[in-house]
């Protein structure tokens, strides 16, 4: 471990020095979350999580920051980890540990440090664990199966980690109960669409500074990520050619107003190409070989093989990092491709991440989960459980009045017209 770091009684991080400036960018963030505002006035008068000790391993982000102070404003003792060593803000680690927090995080850790931080958090013995991509849950129950008696509960905020806690789940293994947060509609939609939508051309434009206006954009995979950047790119101007195996997801962008080609043909008339499929070998050595000088390509699907690299790589005659986060390879005959962020999740590795606007709706979702755990966790099975219908519209609706909408309410009339079957159609 290096020793240049800081360290507490309750915490570890890179730099104090930087927690001037972590705050200003909480400070910032905070300013974007007003459904976090809301709860956090709303639980800190009630102190809805009092007695709680909540142990959380979770990228340590200025929005992350917000929600471990909402948290502790709410009355809970609060133990913290970083959830990838890549994702540490370390000016954000500094202002929280300065703060009082217990915070064990700083960027570019190894492994053996990534565990060392999580047993820091679990020193405590936690009430409820807090977690992305169920590390905490995975070293409870592996490591430290005595704290488990005095688990209430946890959550889980992404799709992989939901789907091997609910494996399992099946097997008997889980011993606590889980809610799925990543399943509530005001996270992953809002975090795909809108979230990855804006942040992936936030990271072209960061790592190129390209004009969109006029060029052909393709996005490789028509999901909800695929469509979020396809609705940003076309409303910058952008000819939007969309790439699919799905015949009803090709059939949506064709109707929102995108041609839908095979890659093949895609490939030699791109000027930027964007892979948000999930899969592999999206765009390989065929594809490198008919592309336009100046071929700009990104990823900003779950992987980092849907561009085949080692094809680009040995198709090349050389390469050089002509700006931050682009690589441009010379090919045989003179042309320029370049590759953004080294084909890593470009609205990551070259911007920020989703915007604190969207996660204010994620992290509401974690908070109130929190908040739901406390009062009626000793009820729930020990299971994987959904987050409720109401809670996604209760979110959803904070969210719409902080903006100054207001919707209409259905009568009593309405209500009973909907449900009735007296009188068929
Ligand atoms: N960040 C991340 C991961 C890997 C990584 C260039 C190659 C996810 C969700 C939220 O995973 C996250 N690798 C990098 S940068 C980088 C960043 N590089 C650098 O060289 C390796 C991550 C959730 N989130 C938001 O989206 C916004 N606020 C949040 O809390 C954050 C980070």
């Amino acid at each position: 471990m290096s020793p240049k770091l800081a360290e507490g009684t309750n915490y570890k991080v890179a730099d104090l020095g930087l927690a001037a400036q972590g705050r200003m960018k909480i400070d910032w963030a905070e300013s974007r979350m007003p459904v976090m505002a809301a709860l956090r006035k709303e639980h800190a008068a009630k102190q809805s999580l009092k007695g709680m000790k909540i142990a959380g391993c979770l990228h340590v982000t200025k929005e992350t920051a917000v929600l471990i102070e909402t948290l502790s404003d709410a009355g809970a003792e609060i133990s913290w980890s970083g959830c990838n060593p890549l994702s540490t803000q370390d000016d954000v680690a500094a202002a929280l540990a300065e703060a009082g927090t217990s915070i064990y995080a700083w960027h570019g850790m190894d492994t053996e440090a990534f565990y060392w931080c999580i047993d820091r958090t679990l020193d405590f013995e936690p009430t409820l664990t807090l977690d992305d991509g169920a590390d905490l849950i995975f070293s409870v129950h592996n490591r430290h199966q005595n704290l488990i008696p005095g688990i209430i509960g946890g959550t889980e905020e992404t799709t992989t980690g939901i789907h091997r806690l609910r494996a399992m789940a099946a097997d008997g293994a889980l011993k606590y109960p889980v809610i799925a947060v990543n399943d509530a509609e005001t996270k992953w939609d809002f975090d795909n669409v809108y979230g990855t939508g804006q942040s992936s051309i936030d990271g072209i434009i960061r790592a190129t500074s390209v004009l969109l206006a006029g060029k052909n954009f393709v996005v490789a995979g028509y999901g909800h990520c695929g469509k979020g950047c396809a609705m940003r790119a076309a409303g910058l101007g952008a000819n939007v050619i969309a790439t699919e195996v799905k015949a009803t997801a090709a059939l949506k962008a064709t109707l929102e107003g995108h041609e839908v080609l095979p890659m093949d043909k895609a490939a030699a008339i791109g000027d930027i190409f964007i892979t948000a499929t999930g899969m592999k070998d999206i765009i390989v050595k065929r594809h490198f070989e008919v592309m336009r000088d100046g071929a700009i390509i990104c990823n900003t699907g779950h992987y980092d093989c849907e561009i085949n690299i080692e094809d680009l790589e040995a198709l090349a005659v050389s390469k050089r990092e002509i700006r931050p986060n682009c690589d441009e390879y010379t090919m045989a005959d003179g042309r320029h491709i370049y590759l953004l962020a080294q084909g890593r999740l470009v609205n990551l590795a070259a911007a920020e991440g989703h915007p604190s606007e969207v996660m204010d709706m994620s992290f509401a979702n974690q908070f109130l989960s929190m908040v739901r755990l406390t009062s009626e966790g000793k009820d729930l099975s020990t299971d994987v459980h959904d987050i409720p219908v109401e809670q996604d519209q209760s979110i959803a609706g904070i969210k719409l009045s902080s903006m100054g909408m207001s919707m209409d309410v259905l009568t009593e009339a309405q209500i009973l017209y909907a449900d009735d079957y007296s009188a068929g159609t």
